[in-house]
């Protein structure tokens, strides 16, 4: 076979906006991987033909729909849906799906060639995806949400199944969605069987499933530290979102002795000099998993600042970006760096624009998201293996293997990252690492 493949970064990327032209979100992400991975393949003759990066940057397919629904004043409404189905090479497509405004096609694309990695690094049996649409749950009734769902899933569920392609959640996705989204499924398909993970417990779902991204980041963050010689007990901590990723990032963070200081949403953050506790996160929880309330009533209830924008003025030893992506632009970066941070996870997908990436990376102990969030899809996927055994693991038994994981994880980052001094650089880590997997299967299983 003839190699044709690219290995300039720079002429790589000029034909991918050529070819993708204003999906800015989408042309970072790869970016990002394609100035690790091409030099890789330039210096690994096995890797240099088939054209690798120039397949896995062009999604096997797009599927886009209209959903139609009706509001709670008999309005007929319509949004727009996507499912990015952009590599199975190792597993069927797995993903999560997002609601929210702010969903392009560009957005899903940068998620789902992004997960192709992520899923890889688990070491799990899964391919890449993100699906998703631009409606907006905020403010809806929990009917409007149920009859939004029910229309998507009456279309999606053509394109889904248990070994085609399994979602899951994300912004605006939690369990009441899920639980909408796979009644629909069920119905239309006649069957009950894991073609969606992140189900309840009663229908399905694994203990620790919801747990599980943000106890992930703060598993990944312990191994950072424990590298460095050094540990979370007794380190301050500045938290972005109040979301799925970052309520659990908070959890763990308060049970190994870490103390985080931060929370935030769309309209700001909440500062608490004393940290937040178990009791306060509790309250937390209700306030946004039950009440869906906005964060500024925290600081009401417990007497402490809030300030609208980001959380990343606040001193801290560590930080966790879990909101969104390009959260965290340059200036944070040197803020943070100039506040004496330690090290930083992503708890989000892209929170840091490539620029704050760049800094953070020579300056610091820096997690990419697709390694350090990793634990969410990977206990998806420990879903869908009790799916098929029709078995469930007990709380210990996931924890430990997500667990396992994550170390796991941070031990593939350590081989193809590993740096002059013994550091390691955990972007090109989490890079290759995912890299080679996907591409050692596209290369046994011919041109496809
Ligand atoms: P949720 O919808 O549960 O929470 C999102 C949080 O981020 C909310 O506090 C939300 O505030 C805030 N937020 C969302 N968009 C914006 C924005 N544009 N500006 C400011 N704040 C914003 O989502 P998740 O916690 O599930 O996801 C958070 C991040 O983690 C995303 O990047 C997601 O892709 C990533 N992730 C999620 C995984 C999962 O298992 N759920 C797995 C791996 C990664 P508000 O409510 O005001 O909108
Ligand atoms: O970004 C992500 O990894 C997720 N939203 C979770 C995906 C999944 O399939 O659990």
């Amino acid at each position: 076979m003839k190699s044709t493949h690219c290995t300039d970064v720079e002429s790589f990327m000029a034909g991918l906006r050529k070819r993708n032209p204003g999906e800015s979100e989408f042309h970072d992400a790869v970016h990002e991987v394609a100035a690790d991975v091409l030099p890789f393949i330039a210096e690994t003759p096995a890797y240099q033909k088939g054209c690798l990066l120039e397949r896995l940057t062009e999604p096997d397919r797009i599927i886009s729909f209209r959903v139609s629904w009706v509001d709670d004043a008999g309005n007929v409404r319509a949004n727009r849906a996507w499912r990015v189905q952009f590599c199975n090479a190792i597993g069927p497509y797995k993903g999560g799906m997002r609601f929210h405004p702010s969903v392009t096609q560009s957005v899903l694309k940068f998620l789902g060639f992004e997960q192709i990695f992520k899923n890889s690094l688990t070491g799990l049996p899964m391919g890449g995806a993100k699906g998703g649409s631009n409606f907006n749950p905020k403010g809806k009734s929990d009917d409007e949400v149920m009859r939004f769902c029910q229309s998507l899933m009456s279309e999606l569920n053509r394109y889904i199944g248990p070994d085609t392609d399994v979602p899951a959640g994300d912004i605006g996705v939690g369990a009441r969605e899920i639980g909408f989204l796979f009644g629909q499924y069920r119905r239309l398909s006649n069957t009950f069987s894991g073609a969606i993970t992140g189900k309840g417990v009663d229908f399905g779902g694994s203990v620790g499933r919801k747990e599980a991204t943000g106890y992930g980041a703060v598993y990944f963050m312990r191994e950072m530290l424990r590298t460095a010689g050094d540990e979370i007990d007794g380190k301050s901590a500045v938290v972005s979102g109040s979301g799925n990723v970052a309520l659990y990032c908070i959890e763990k963070l308060i049970a190994l002795g870490g103390k985080p200081l931060t929370a935030s949403d769309s309209g700001g953050y909440i500062h608490d000099p004393d940290g937040i506790d178990t009791e306060k996160l509790e309250w937390l929880k209700d306030l946004k998993e039950v009440r869906r309330g906005r964060i500024s009533e925290y600081a009401e209830e417990f007497g402490c600042e809030f300030h609208p924008g980001r959380p990343w003025a606040v001193k801290a030893d560590l930080a966790f970006p879990c909101a969104t992506q390009n959260e965290l632009v340059e200036d944070d970066a040197r803020t943070l760096i100039g506040n004496g941070l330690i090290a930083l996870a992503e708890g989000a997908n892209m929170p840091c624009e490539l620029g704050a990436q760049h800094l953070l990376r020579e300056a610091l102990l820096y997690a990419p998201g697709k390694a350090s969030n990793a634990g969410g899809v990977a206990v998806s996927g420990l879903e869908q293996s009790q799916n098929s055994l029709r078995i469930n693991w007990t709380l210990e038994e996931v924890d430990d293997r997500l667990q396992r994981i994550m170390g796991e994880i941070h031990e593939k980052c350590s081989t193809y990252g590993a740096r002059d001094g013994g550091r390691i650089d955990y972007v090109k880590g989490a890079n290759i690492g995912g890299f080679v997997k996907v591409a050692n299967a596209l290369l046994q299983c011919g041109v496809t």
